[in-house]
Parts: C-alpha cells; structure tokens; sequence
C-alpha cells in the first residue's frame, strides 16, 4: 500500500493500536526533548518511575528558558537538571548554547526518527522528515521509560506547496498565511505533511520556520520530506552520516488538501492578540513601533540573521526603537561573528541578547506600558511579553528588519532591492556546550536545591465532586492565561506550591486563594480550551488548587491530555449553548463518576445555585478513562499500569 510521510513513520514506529481514523495508536519514541521550563518537572517525575537510565536512544535537556538569573531558583534549576541528565543518561545543553528546537534542528534531528518534546514547538524538527510531536512533561517521562506515546490516529492534511517566494516574501508569511486560513483551532487532530514541486526552493530552516509554527493552528505537527535540500544542511552540519532520503510514495492518499501558492506569498502581519489575526502589511503600514524583537526559535537561524544584518548593514535605528537581536543558538551566534554580520548588526544599534528564548516569553526585554512591539517570535498571547498592556505583532525576520529602520510597521518591498544571502559550505561545529551523560554505572549525585520540591500525590477520582465554579471563560483561553509566562514565575517551575499561587493571576488576582478555600472547584470556557504551550503546569497547578474538572466546547490537544495526566476531568460541553447556564459562584456537582468515567457515559453537571442540569460528554479513549479513575498518569503507571 502506498504510504504518506506520517503512514509511514507511525507505522515503523507503532506499539499497539492500528492506523485508523479515530483509534489510539502508540508509538515507539526515538528521542525526547526538554528544557529548563518543562524539564525540572518532568525528571522528578522520571524519577519517581524508579528506572536508572533512560530507554530512549537520544534524549536532551537544553537551558533556554528560564535563564536569567534573578536569584537561587534558576541556577538550582539547572544544577538539578545537568545532575540528574549525568545520572540518568540524557545529554545536557548548557546556558548560552541555544534554543531547544534550533540547536535539536542543528546537532540532533534525524529524518524518519520520532521525536517527543516538553514544548510544543518542538514540531519544528519536522522541517527534516521527523515526526516531532509537543506533549506535557510527564508524557515525556513515560516516553524516556520507554513507554510508547498514545495519541488519536491524526488525520494527513496534504499541504501542496507549487511556485517560488518572491522578494521580500519570507517562510514567516508562508506560516502565517496557513494559520490564516486555518484559525487556531482549525489544524486540531492533524498532522500537516507538505509536498509539491515549490517545497525544492525552500531552505531547512525557512521549512523548520514553517514546520515551528504549525502548532498555532492546533495541529500535532508537520512533517516534510527529507530530501537533497535537506541532505545539503546535514552536509553543512557535518552530519551527513545521520541523513536519510524520505519520502512518501507516489500514489499515497490523505484525509485533506491544501495548496499554497509560494509567488503569491505577501509580506503579512499577525495583529494582537492572536496569531491568526493576520493580515497583509501594507494594511497596518505606518504603525509607530517602539521595540523590534528579532529571534525566538522560529525565525533565529543564521539565514534569517544574515539577511536582517544585510538590510541594517549601514543604518542606525532611530532612538525611539529598542532593537533586540537573539541569535538562535550559540552555532548561529558564531557564524554571524566570523562572517562579519555581528558587527552590522551591533552598528545598527542592535542589543544582542543572550541565544535563549529570553523575550519571546517574557524573560527580559518587556516593552513599555502600551508599546507596540514587533515581533518574529510566533505567540503574541495577551501578556506574554510582561507587559500587560503592550501590543504583539508578530512579522517575518525581513519585516521586522525594514520596520526598525524606519520606526514604523513598513512593508519589506518598499526597501528596493531583495537581499541576498550566502550560507557557509559548513557551519561552525562545536558540541562543547552539549554535555555527555555519565557512563552507566558511575555514582552522580544529584544536585538538589531548596527550589526543587516534592511532587505533589493526588489520590484516585472519587465516586462524587461537589464544588464552586471557580472561573466561567470564553473561547481560546491560552496556557499563557492559566500560567502566565515571565521570569518570576518561570523560576518556580520545578515548585507546584509555589507557582501555584499564579493560576489564572492575570485574569483573577485572587484565583489561588479562593480555590484553596473552597477545596474543590471546577472552571468553564469556551472553544479551544488550553490551547498555547505544553507547560503541564497548567494542569498540575490547579489540580493541586483542587481544580477537579474543567467544562468546554473543546480543548486544545495538548492541553486536554496534560489535566488527563493530573486527574482533572476535561468535559464536553453536548449542547454548546449551555455554557450561559454556568456563571461564576455556582454550585455543582458530578455524581455517579466511576461509573460513567468506566462505561463512557454522559456526565450531567448539576447546578445546585439554578437548579439545571448540563448535559457533558467525556471525549477520550478506554486507556484514558483507566488513568482518570487512577487519579492521574503517574498513579496510574507505578500501579502497573497498561500491564494490569
Ligand atoms: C512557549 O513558547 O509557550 C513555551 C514557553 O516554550 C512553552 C513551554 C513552557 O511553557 O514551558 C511551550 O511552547 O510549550
Ligand atoms: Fe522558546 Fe519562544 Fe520557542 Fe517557546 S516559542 S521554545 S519560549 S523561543
């Protein structure tokens, strides 16, 4: 049977289930990735598993997130995490190497391998033929037990790409222009394969800037061929050994297409607070700008770095514009100093921060109060950069480039002539950064400091929940809202005491502290619900508020799994409409749980404060179901698990 990229993937790779529309499949994980956000929790979990050595053959923890040093937390985070990847044989990416996704990209994606990351852009390494999926810390844990990873059979949407960009017209607006049409909801339960003639005029990293963003139309991810384009950037990493030709067969069918037309790719902006609020740029032309944020993991490759040093090379950024330039990993950052782009930059008025996420999520360089910040990151989540009331507009490296120039939002074509750039035959190759797991049976101990705390234990699902409806939202709440982003709270990730007291703090200051009284409660929204990050904090915070279920219209993937993973129910909302029947304050109660939990059946949410009764629906597989009657993933694991 002729197979498509991901048929053929998921079945070299598959544990049990079959490749059907809307079964569970589980799939064999290759390599794992987390970071310094995700990776506290999920190795404390790792290790309440019991197991000496991981399972998988690669597995890697970078420092990229969490690392401005505001006091003990982050550094005690990173001691634990480089311990912990010496003990248990993961490799350790050191603080100032890079991003996750550009550094994973760099040193260690191999085509037709399976790759699962604590982040959801971990899609990214689709850009060269994985299939590299984002799921909460814990999922990875089981992944590096050498568990399989269980998701719903996705659906193949063939994205033919025909044509060629144009000048000015960048992988950015390619991405964007996708996410358009599809909103940020419409890619859920898909996995986006790209094929087409135009595919051939497309580098690996304006692929990665594409395969990066795929999440934010709620897709698993997306994969493209590995290819002679692909073969060239392997060569350049002096990797070529680790790439392999992979493509799907000629005659191979998908669930849906789409085609995007490369030469009729505009320059286009994403407007706050969401990314698919696009639109062209010559639609917001003039816009006066106060910060360009140039970097985060989709748009700091060396190539997009060259070309915005190309376009500043011999100007100087007004006073009124802060230009912030993050190189995307230390490999980046080295090339761009021997071939001379640093100093273009840096005469431009450039400030170079550290190759780290840093200002894509609120680590440092918050704009001001009301600013209008244009960005090359993918997120433009209503106070995600730390400033609340500070304006996202997310844009192509060109864009962002040409704007700062000129202190206003200006469309790249009104700049003259494209530039072009030359890529170096090798890149610079240094793994000096990356540390090695100690040989197995060497003594490490591990580095715990009073920041990492206890996980906290959840006992099994009882038979009733009787409790306040804590918080009634609308559709699309982020991750971002549940768990804002920020230094402050980052550095608390490996603490669920601790950053609990964050839940929701943007949208109800007071959220922790009510939940905590009231002991059980259950929160309401809209289409989407949780959609954003992987962060299992998310769920794990509230769960440990006493957040018992959360009742929607629909739920972000990722999301949906990570409260399945910490026990909290994630409901269905049958008759849309019914939400307006569930207001803040009211009373409700879910009983006869176990069994409709068991069976499937629908949940009726009783509202004691109006007297009706919500009719919900608990949309998951038989697997699933065993895990929430468990209280949650883990319990559910060192209790035999699948095994019983
Ligand atoms: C993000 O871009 O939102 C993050 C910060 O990288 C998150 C990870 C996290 O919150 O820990 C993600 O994308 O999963
Ligand atoms: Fe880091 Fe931003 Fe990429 Fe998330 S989206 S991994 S915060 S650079």
């Amino acid at each position: 049977m002729a197979l498509n990229l991901v048929q053929k993937i998921i079945s070299e790779h598959l544990v049990t289930g079959e490749m059907m529309p809307e079964s569970e499949v589980g799939i064999r994980i290759d390599n794992t990735l987390m970071h310094d956000a995700t990776g506290q929790m999920a190795m404390i979990q790792f290790e309440a598993l019991g197991l000496s050595r991981v399972r998988t053959k690669r597995s890697v923890v970078y420092t990229d997130h969490n690392i401005l040093q505001i006091g003990f937390e982050n550094m005690d985070d990173h001691h634990f995490l480089s311990s912990a990847s010496r003990k248990f044989g993961l490799h350790y990416s050191r603080a100032g190497n890079g991003i996750c996704h550009q550094v994973n990209l760099e040193r260690f994606s191999v085509p037709g391998e399976t790759l699962l990351g604590a982040d959801s852009h971990t899609t990214m390494a689709g850009a060269v033929g994985m299939l590299a999926i984002g799921a909460g810390g814990l999922d990875i844990a089981l992944a590096m037990a050498g568990e399989p990873f269980y998701m719903i059979m996705p659906k193949v949407l063939k994205v033919n790409v025909e044509g060629m960009l144009r000048a000015w017209s960048s992988a950015k607006d390619v991405t964007l222009e996708i996410i358009r049409r599809l909103t940020v909801s419409g890619g859920r339960g898909k996995i986006l394969e790209f094929a087409g003639d135009g595919l051939e005029t497309l580098s690996t990293t304006q692929r990665a800037t594409i395969a990066n963003m795929s999440i934010e139309c709620g897709a698993f991810t997306a994969v493209f061929p590995s290819d002679d384009v692909t073969r060239q950037y392997f060569v350049a990493q002096d990797r070529e050994a680790d790439w392999c030709e992979f493509q799907a067969d000629v005659d191979a069918n998908y669930d849906e297409e789409m085609t995007v037309n490369l030469s009729e790719i505009e320059p286009v902006v994403a407007r706050p607070h969401s990314p698919d609020n696009v639109a062209p740029v010559k639609a917001e032309e003039g816009l006066p700008i106060h910060q360009v944020a140039i970097g985060s993991c989709t748009n700091s490759s060396l190539e997009d770095m060259l070309r915005v040093a190309a376009i500043l090379r011999g100007y100087r950024v007004p006073s009124e514009v802060s230009l912030v330039v993050a190189p995307g990993s230390r490999q980046v950052l080295m090339d761009l100093a021997k071939l001379g782009a640093l100093g273009d930059l840096l005469s431009a008025g450039a400030r170079l921060v550290e190759t780290a996420c840093g200002f894509c999520n609120g680590v440092g360089q918050a704009p001001r109060s009301g600013g209008v910040s244009l960005r090359t990151s993918n997120r433009n989540f209503p106070g995600r950069s730390g400033t609340a009331d500070a304006h996202l507009y997310l844009v192509s490296p060109e864009t962002a480039a040409v704007s700062a120039i000129h202190g206003r939002l200006t469309d790249p074509r009104n700049f003259g002539d494209s530039v072009a750039v030359e890529l170096p035959e090798k890149f610079t190759i240094d793994d000096r950064m990356i540390v090695p797991p100690a040989p197995e049976g060497e003594e490490v101990e591990i580095i715990r400091g009073p920041n990492i705390a206890a996980l906290p234990r959840f006992e099994v699902l009882p038979d009733e929940l009787e409790g306040e409806l804590l918080l009634a939202l609308g559709d699309n709440v982020t991750t971002d809202d549940i768990l804002p982003a920020g230094t402050h709270i980052l550095a608390k990730r490996a603490n669920i005491p601790a950053i609990a007291k964050y839940i929701f703090s943007n949208i109800d200051p007071e959220f922790s502290e009510r939940a905590q009284a009231v002991g059980t409660g259950f929160v309401v929204g809209g289409q989407n619900y949780g959609q954003g990050s992987s962060r299992e904090h998310a769920a794990l915070a509230p769960r440990y508020l006493g957040v018992r279920a959360v009742i929607a219209k629909s739920y972000a993937r990722i999301h949906k799994a990570n409260l399945i993973n910490f026990g909290i129910i994630p409901l269905e909302l049958i008759d849309p409409a019914d939400q307006k029947k569930l207001t803040l304050g009211d009373r409700l109660r879910l009983s006869k749980l176990k069994v409709a939990v068991r069976e499937g059946l629908n949940i009726g949410v009783e509202n004691l404060t109006n007297g009706l009764t919500v009719k919900t629906k608990l949309d998951t597989s038989p697997r699933l179901r065993k895990v929430l009657l468990a209280g949650g993933t883990l319990a559910y694991a060192v209790t035999g698990g699948d095994r019983n």
